[in-house]
């Protein structure tokens, strides 16, 4: 693959948007690379995963406005349609997806980081919806995922707007859940740059939830994503059957087992996936 990297770190992968020379912007060529990318993902080993962008400066700087130029009104249906099938695919992939964002992530950049499932972001991070100063409307998914994250109200003004905010903005309106900064020491010397510190802060969550029961996280993810979308009386249903759906697992029977155990000197291993 030309723009889309991909890289096992034992039971985390992480997918890398490599497009710098156009700030990772998201043309056709990268939406079915990133497609392919998640396909390939052994989902037998790996248990969380990383999206990030190459470089220091974007995640990723939206839609490529170039290829969207020319396009008729039934090509940029068929554009939205292409990007928002992907998006799909990464929030309701089987496994967790957090969202490593460094630096801008505009329009579509803002879209893809919202279809994961969590969202960190180094302290230089951009966000915002560009789109209607561009004479669209944000088409990978904006209109609803923000509104969904923030609320209609902070999602409204962000997209009617399309004023840029920062990271501390960003998390202060719960669209990402911690910003990282570069690590300085007592000299002034950067020891660890924002972007090092964010990678191995979301290394660092993707093994924390790597190790616990896969079967479980799994059904936490389809019980949150599809329980959102109905009423909650159908929604504590849809828990019931993804809880009941973790016994008789051997993760289960261990987890357990393994708690009611008072010897002192056992260790844990690691859950099994079955
Ligand atoms: N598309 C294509 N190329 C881009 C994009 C983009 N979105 N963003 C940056 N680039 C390119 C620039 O053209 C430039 O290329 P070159 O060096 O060949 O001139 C290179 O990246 C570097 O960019 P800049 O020189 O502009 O870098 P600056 O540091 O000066 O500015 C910004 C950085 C502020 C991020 C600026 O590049 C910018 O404003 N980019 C566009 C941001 C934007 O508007 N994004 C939203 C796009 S629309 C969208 O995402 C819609 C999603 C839904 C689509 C639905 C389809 C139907």
């Amino acid at each position: 693959m030309e723009f889309v990297l991909y890289e096992q770190k034992g039971a985390v992968g992480i997918i890398t948007i490599n497009r710098p020379q156009a700030l990772n912007a998201l043309n056709s060529q990268v939406l079915d690379e990133l497609n392919e990318a998640f396909d390939s993902v052994n989902l037998d080993e790996v248990r969380a995963l990383i999206l990030t962008g190459a470089g220091e400066k974007s995640f990723v700087a939206g839609a490529d406005i170039g290829e969207m130029s020319t396009l008729t009104k039934a090509e940029g249906e068929a554009f939205g349609k292409k990007g928002n099938d992907v998006f799909r695919k990464i929030e309701t992939f089987p496994i967790p997806v957090i969202a490593a964002v460094n630096g801008f992530a505009l329009g579509g950049g803002c879209e893809i980081s919202m279809s994961c499932d969590i969202r960190i972001c180094s302290d230089n991070a951009v966000f915002g919806q560009p789109e209607v100063g561009l004479g669209i409307t944000p088409g990978f998914g904006g209109t609803q995922r923000l509104a969904r994250l923030v609320g209609a109200g902070m999602a409204k003004q962000m997209i009617y707007t399309a004023r840029n905010i920062k990271a501390p903005e960003a998390y202060r309106i719960g669209l990402v859940n911690e910003v990282i900064s570069a690590t300085v020491d007592e000299a002034g010397n950067v020891t660890a740059t924002a972007q090092q510190n964010l990678l191995a802060a979301a290394e660092k969550m993707a093994a924390g939830i790597a190790k616990n029961a896969p079967i479980a996280v799994r059904n936490c993810k389809k019980a949150i994503n599809e329980g959102l979308d109905v009423d909650m009386d159908k929604a504590i249903v849809i828990e019931e059957k993804l809880f009941g759906d973790c016994f008789e697992t051997e993760d289960q029977k261990y987890g357990m087992a393994f708690f009611l155990d008072k010897n002192k000197e056992k260790v844990k291993e690691p859950f099994k996936n079955c």
